[in-house]
């Protein structure tokens, strides 16, 4: 059930983030507080609307829908911490980036003291905020979600992952993960390229065909991943792979251009072809990456 959106709104943290939330609220006509630690950030805003809270209580005592964006979570807690009293019996979306276990220790904490609790994984950047293609991740309290999603979707779409609070957060991590390597992809690419006098932005088209393209195939990756069954009747085996890698393991090196991004890659082929399943399809690096719990692997 969705609702009209919230009457007000505060907004504790004006980075660059929380500037763009704020103002999506403020041009949305949203009675709109704002609140950040250093002074200055808020000038457009105020000037726009939005009103001014000189401190975090003040800020949380003007009622409505509370966001957080700020800056991990330590920053959440020194921020919040001093406010609980007043924010008993609030919605809090906490829209700042943290690690699952993170996010489920802010719900606890939230539970604690009486604060009901949304986590959000923002995947967007702040230009984007409002726009069609912003989405925002959430996941805990289903009912300040339900409640206040018309509100959320002023921002961009917003899709509900369930009452665990870390798995907005763990979903936003892993497309971040996809992200980051695909783009030290393209570095790598581009670097093999200099070597012959290609600019980066003439192999940036070509990159972006061919990655596109590719990306398509991930559902039937997916189909092998979900299933563990990783044999193939097709030529692209994993000791076919292992040949392509190495050679191109060559190609960077001959051309000056460090293994550091293909260089993980080429290990976790070489490991599933030593353990004997050079056979197998490309997919199975898959399993090598499955490590269990342990931290920093
Ligand atoms: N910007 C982006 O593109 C990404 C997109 C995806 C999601 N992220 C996450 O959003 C959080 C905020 O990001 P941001 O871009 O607004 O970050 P900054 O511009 O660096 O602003 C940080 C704000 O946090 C305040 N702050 C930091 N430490 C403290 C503290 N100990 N106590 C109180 N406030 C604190 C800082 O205040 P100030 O320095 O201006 O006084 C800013 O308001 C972040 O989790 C991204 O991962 C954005």
């Amino acid at each position: 059930m969705t609702h009209s959106p919230d009457a007000s709104v505060t907004v504790l943290g004006l980075g660059a983030m929380g500037r763009a939330l704020a103002s999506a609220f403020v041009h949305a006509g949203l009675s709109t507080t704002v609140w950040n630690r250093s002074v200055g950030k808020d000038t457009e805003l105020v000037d726009a609307g939005a009103q001014r809270a000189t401190t975090v209580a003040d800020a949380a005592a003007t009622g409505g829908l509370v966001i957080v964006c700020l800056l991990n979570h330590a920053s959440i807690h020194e921020v919040l911490d001093p406010a609980a009293h007043e924010l008993r019996g609030r919605a809090v979306v906490n829209l700042t980036s943290t690690t699952p276990e993170e996010a489920r220790e802010l719900a606890a904490w939230a539970a604690d003291h009486g604060i009901d609790y949304l986590d959000g994984g923002i995947m967007a950047t702040p230009d984007m905020i409002g726009g069609p293609h912003a989405s925002i991740l959430y996941s805990g309290s289903t009912h300040v979600f339900e409640e206040h999603r018309q509100t959320l979707e002023l921002l961009g779409t917003a899709e509900y992952f369930g009452d665990d609070a870390g798995l907005a957060a763990l979903c936003d991590f892993a497309l971040l993960a996809g992200m980051y390597i695909m783009f030290a992809g393209f570095y790598h690419g581009a670097a093999m390229v200099r070597s012959a006098g290609m600019s980066a932005k003439d192999f940036a088209g070509r990159a972006e065909a061919w990655l596109t393209t590719v990306a398509g195939s991930f559902a039937e990756h997916a189909v092998r991943m979900d299933s563990g069954d990783y044999s193939t009747s097709d030529e692209q085996t994993l000791v076919f792979t292992k040949s392509a890698v190495d050679a191109i393991v060559r190609a960077s090196r001959d051309g000056g251009v460090a293994p550091h991004v293909i260089g993980p890659v080429k290990a976790l082929v070489d490991q599933q072809v030593a353990d004997g399943h050079g056979m197998e399809a490309f997919e199975r690096i898959y399993e090598g990456l499955i490590t269990g719990q342990e931290s920093d692997r």
